[in-house]
């Protein structure tokens, strides 16, 4: 496939993805699709993000420094649904994000990405190219 065809491939997917945030039944919902709209920079900056997002520097996001984080990478949720949002993403209730649980969160939208892509991701290992980008991001 040539670069220019996915060039388009991925502007039909943010139209769609664009679409789709605006009738997202709820927040992670909203979350991953205003994430598609970026594509793939836009997971990966969103994972970069993540780390600035941190202020105290203990690699744990409390709320405060979630919502404010949210609302510099400009992702509009209603403050109830970053609440929820953060719940949902808080897995053992510890009311912290470490960032195991968001890569979790973002891994699905990142797999839903690649999927989108099935012709030519067919021959990527999805898991393998997550982690390395992940990784790179993170400097791990
Ligand atoms: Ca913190
Ligand atoms: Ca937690």
């Amino acid at each position: 496939m040539s670069a220019i065809q996915v060039d388009r491939q991925e502007e039909e997917m943010k139209q769609k993805a664009q679409k789709m945030a605006t009738q997202a039944k709820n927040p992670i919902e909203k979350l991953r699709y205003q994430c598609l709209q970026r594509g793939a920079k836009g997971i990966k900056g969103l994972g970069r993000a993540f780390r600035i997002m941190d202020d105290s520097g203990d690699k744990k996001l409390d709320l405060e420094e979630f919502s404010k984080g949210l609302r510099d990478f400009q992702i509009s949720l209603e403050k109830h649904e970053i609440e929820k949002l953060f719940n949902d993403i808080d897995k053992d209730g510890s009311g912290h994000l470490n960032f195991d649980e968001f890569l979790k969160a973002l891994r699905v939208t990142f797999e839903e990405f690649v999927n989108y892509y099935s012709g030519v991701s067919a021959s990527i290992d999805t898991d393998a190219y997550f982690d390395l980008m992940m990784r790179h991001t993170w400097k791990l």
